[in-house]
Formats: C-alpha cells, sequence, structure tokens
C-alpha cells in the first residue's frame, strides 16, 4: 500500500519524535490527542489532530475503535503506536491489520508469541537462544512446583506467563516459600492480566540488564549492538548507556547473534529490543523482547548513526532498511539520563503542576527530547517523562562530564524532578567505574536522598538563571506580547525558587 500519511497514537516527546521523523521521509503526521494534551507541542506540530477523548488513557489513548476511526477520516494509511498504551498488544496490531491500514511495527502474531513468556521460552529453546534454567509451559500444582525447584536449585524466581516489565514476579528462597510464593504471584497476574499462569525460572544474583536493539526488513535481521540498562528504580530505567562497558567485540558478536535468532524465531519486522540479564561471568540468559521502539532508543542512534524512527516507517512501507553495511561497530559513547517530575524529597512520588520556566540543555553532543514547554501543565494521568537528556563524547569518561555539564544547564521551575539524583549518580566513583547491576540503586538508596545542603545550591542555580532571563526579555521589548507572558510565569518560578 502507498503510504503518504501516518497517524501516531501516542503522546508527549515519542509522538513528537515520531512526528519529526515522519516529517523528514516526506510523510504527512496525524496526531491524536486527550482534552489535556490539545496545546501540547506534538499537536502543533502535526499536519492535523483528531481529539479522542478525556485525559484518562482508558477513555483516550487506548481507545482502539477511536483510533482506528481517526486514522480513516483523516486518511491515514498507517499507524505508529510509539511507546507504552497500544504498543505491545497484539489485538491493536490485529485491529489495525483488520482495518487494511498498516501497523507501524511487528506482525501482530510476532508480539503474541513474545507475550507468552513461557511460548517465548520455547521458541527461543529451539532456536538456541539462551534462556534462563526453568520450566517453559504454566505450572498446574505446588508438587511440579516444588520437583521443578528442586531440580533448579533455590532461589528461583516465579514469574507471570502474560507478565514482563517485572509485574507479577517473585523470589523464592526455600522450599517453604514456595507455595504462597505461586499463589501471591498467581493471584497478581490475575488482577493485572487477566490470566492466573506462573512459571518457575532460577534466580540469577546480581545480573546486569543488558539489551540489543534488532532491526529486520523483508529481506535481513541485523543488530545494532547493546543498550547497558542497570541503573533502574522499582523497573523503572532511570539511566542507559551504549556500548556497555563491560562489552566485549567477542560477546557482542555472541549476544547480537542470539537477539537476531530470537527475532527470526517469531518472524519479526521492524525495529525491536532483546533484553538479556548478563551475570558476572559473562553468561547471558534472554528475558523477553520488546515489540516496539523503546524510551531509550536514542543512545543507539547516536553510537551506530542512524534513525530508528525512519528505518521503523521504511520498514513499514515495504523498503528495505537503510543499512547496508554490516556489522556497524559503535563510535563514542552514549548516556541517556531521564528526566522525570518525581520528587526525590517525597519519596520519587509523581508530581504535577505547571512548568513555569524551563532552560533546556545545549551545546555540542547534547540532544534534549521532550515533550513539554515552559507553560505545560503535567498532569498524573500519564507517566512522569519530562525529558529524556542524551549526549554523546568519545568515550564514557568524557560522556559522564558532558552530562554533568547539560544537566547543571537544566532548569525546570514549576515541577519537582530527580535532576539531583542524576547528578549525585554522576559524582559516584562507584558508577564511574561502572561497577553496576540492577541491583544497584537497592544498595545504594543513599543516592536516592538528597544530601543535608544540596538542594539550596540549586535552588541558588535557579535563581540565577530566572533573574538573567527576565533581564533578556525586559531588554527585547519586540517580544513584548509573548515576555509579558513567560515574564509572569518566570516571576512566579522565581519566587517558588527563592522559597
Ligand atoms: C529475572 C531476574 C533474575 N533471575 N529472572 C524483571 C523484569 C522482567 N523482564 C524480568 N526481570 C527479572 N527477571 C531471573 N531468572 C531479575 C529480574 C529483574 C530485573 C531485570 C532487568 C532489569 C531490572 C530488573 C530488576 C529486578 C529484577
Amino acid at each position: 500500500m502507498n503510504i503518504d500519511r501516518v497517524l501516531v497514537a501516542n503522546r508527549g516527546e515519542i509522538a513528537l519524535r515520531i512526528i519529526r521523523s515522519c516529517h523528514e521521509e516526506g510523510l504527512e503526521a496525524v496526531a491524536i490527542c486527550s482534552d489535556a494534551d490539545r496545546s501540547s507541542a506534538f499537536v502543533r506540530a502535526a499536519d492535523a489532530v483528531v481529539p479522542i477523548g478525556p485525559a484518562p488513557p482508558a477513555q483516550s489513548y487506548l481507545r482502539i475503535d477511536r483510533i482506528i476511526e481517526a486514522a480513516r477520516e483523516s486518511g491515514a494509511q498507517a499507524i505508529h503506536p510509539g511507546y507504552g498504551f497500544l504498543s505491545e498488544r497484539a489485538a491493536f496490531a490485529e485491529a489495525v491489520e483488520h482495518a487494511g491500514l498498516v501497523f507501524v511495527g511487528p506482525p501482530s502474531a510476532a508480539i503474541r508469541a513474545m507475550g507468552d513468556k513461557t511460548e517465548a521460552r520455547r521458541r527461543m529453546i529451539a532456536a538456541g537462544v539462551p534462556v534462563v534454567p526453568g520450566g517453559s509451559a504454566p505450572l498446574e500444582n505446588d508438587a511440579d512446583a516444588l520437583l521443578l525447584a528442586g531440580k533448579l536449585g533455590y532461589p528461583v524466581m516465579v514469574k507471570a506467563v502474560a507478565g514482563g516489565g517485572g509485574r507479577g514476579m517473585r523470589v523464592v528462597r526455600t522450599a517453604a516459600e514456595l507455595p504462597g510464593a505461586l499463589k501471591a504471584a498467581a493471584s497478581e497476574a490475575t488482577k493485572a492480566f487477566g490470566d492466573a499462569g506462573v512459571y518457575l525460572e532460577r534466580f540469577i544474583e546480581r545480573p546486569r540488564h543488558v539489551e540489543f536493539q534488532v532491526l529486520a526488513d523483508f529481506e535481513k535481521t541485523i543488530h545494532l549492538g547493546e543498550r547497558e540498562c542497570s541503573i533502574q528504580r522499582r523497573h523503572q530505567k532511570l539511566v542507559e548507556e551504549s556500548p556497555s562497558m563491560v562489552m566485549t567485540p567477542q560477546l557482542r558478536r555472541t549476544m547480537g547473534q542470539a537477539a537476531v535468532s530470537a527475532a527470526a524465531a517469531v518472524g519479526y519486522r521492524g525495529v525491536g529490543t532483546c533484553e538479556f540479564l548478563l551475570a558476572p561471568d559473562s553468561s547471558f540468559y534472554f528475558l523477553e523482547m520488546n515489540t516496539r521502539i523503546q524510551v531509550e532508543h536514542p543512545v543507539t542512534e547516536i553510537v551506530y548513526s542512524v534513525d530508528l524512527v525512519r528505518e521503523q516507517l521504511r520498514i513499514a512501507r515495504n523498503q528495505r532498511m537503510s543499512i547496508t553495511e554490516w556489522p556497524l561497530a559503535p563510535r563514542g559513547y552514549a548516556i541517556e539520563c531521564r528526566i522525570t517530575s518525581e520528587d526525590p524529597d517525597n519519596g520519587f512520588l509523581p508530581s504535577a503542576g505547571r512548568i513555569s520556566y524551563l532552560v533546556a540543555p545545549g551545546g555540542p553532543g547534547v540532544r534534549w527530547d521532550s515533550g513539554f514547554e515552559a507553560g505545560d501543565e503535567v498532569t498524573l494521568f500519564y507517566d512522569s517523562l519530562l525529558a529524556k537528556l542524551i549526549v554523546h563524547s568519545r568515550d564514557r569518561d568524557a560522556a559522564i562530564r558532558r552530562m554533568q555539564r547539560a544537566l547543571r544547564e537544566l532548569v525546570v521551575v514549576g515541577v519537582a524532578t530527580n535532576q539531583a539524583f542524576h547528578l549525585r549518580l554522576l559524582a559516584d566513583p562507584e558508577f564511574q567505574r561502572g561497577a553496576i547491576d540492577i541491583q544497584f540503586l537497592e544498595r545504594r538508596d543513599d543516592l536516592l536522598r538528597p544530601p543535608p545542603d544540596e538542594a539550596r545550591d540549586l535552588r541558588i542555580a535557579v535563581a540565577a538563571a530566572l533573574a538573567e532571563a527576565e533581564l533578556r526579555l525586559i531588554r527585547k521589548p519586540s517580544v513584548a506580547g509573548q515576555a509579558e507572558e513567560r515574564g509572569a510565569w518566570a516571576t512566579q518560578g522565581r519566587v517558588e525558587a527563592l522559597r
């Protein structure tokens, strides 16, 4: 089918990111938006917008019927789901396919195969991809579970068949705890996924989370190296890097081949990510495949000089991926910090409010991906990602210093953010040595709390930036109307900053 218009079934920074690549590919982009997003940057960037309902996602960004109707009425031939929302719902991909539209993503059958974690394990084993020792069918009863756990050796992990992303999991250290854990996990899985199925794996201690970027067109399947994603808190990634500081060319070839085999085993097309646990002894295990573009895709884009959304659009149009020379080697080092509207002084609870003032970092080697602007309201209806700050430099040390510099340039007034947490992390000797694993932030919860004198220093920086900005606005009467409005926000922000 000829595609000249793409509906973007998402919001915020990823909607804006997709719209930009559409435009560079000569495609028109149609936004959908909830009532809360009518004045957002992504809506203005689009060539057309279809309002689809009230702010709560269940009444807007999750409405399959309305979204397909919006594509029809706006003349879009394809739908890009972004990440989150409907991006990994096989039923959505299927509905799009059935409506005669193109889903910018993998075939619904590939989403379905990877969505069932025991099915995925069976396919991976058949394809020769290493998985964690464990069971590959849902458990029938406690006796079977106890027998299997005894064979695997404790600790074991109970996981939901329909799980992923860390929901519905339990670590079990003794046989006595197993029946209770099975019951709890099954009940949690029923509530979260409507599927009580659970299975067992040996629990891998202190691994890193290393994931591989995969691309597949009608001709070939390749990988674009790895991302190190071990810095996470409660399954929310906070910092991602590419390449991983522990990767060697040999290990990259081996893990990359496993990732390519994993994708091929489910008939994958488009871009996707294979998640692995990488143990301290360099053994690795396939965990799951994310069948969507990911939040952290920019670090890969930078070190491999590729636009992954552009590749998605090409593959959806039945064109070849633009990568012709392969394998590629990463160039330099990229780090992404997720700037979230979460308050480190308040147990990382999401904070809401108006962004009264915003100075985004810039300069060489800095990328700022955000859907927010000064004046925007941050609501609790959507996830807390304010922006992704991404830097590139020649090596990891230089990238860390560049990220520190960029974070110090950042000024956000009006909502609390995790900016100070990132600065503490980047200054930490253990982090700087790369001595991290998925439990790093649990061990180092000191990094999650501000030292006594830190908050004031930040406020001083904020106040200084605001004073400067107000002066600049006063000196430029040509933009008087705008300046007046922005000046009002700035003044309000300054008062808050000095309080
Ligand atoms: C594991 C594991 C240890 N051993 N499986 C969490 C998310 C989901 N994708 C699978 N997860 C894990 N599976 C075995 N056999 C540890 C985790 C895990 C984790 C994995 C990746 C990134 C962060 C994590 C945080 C806690 C637990």
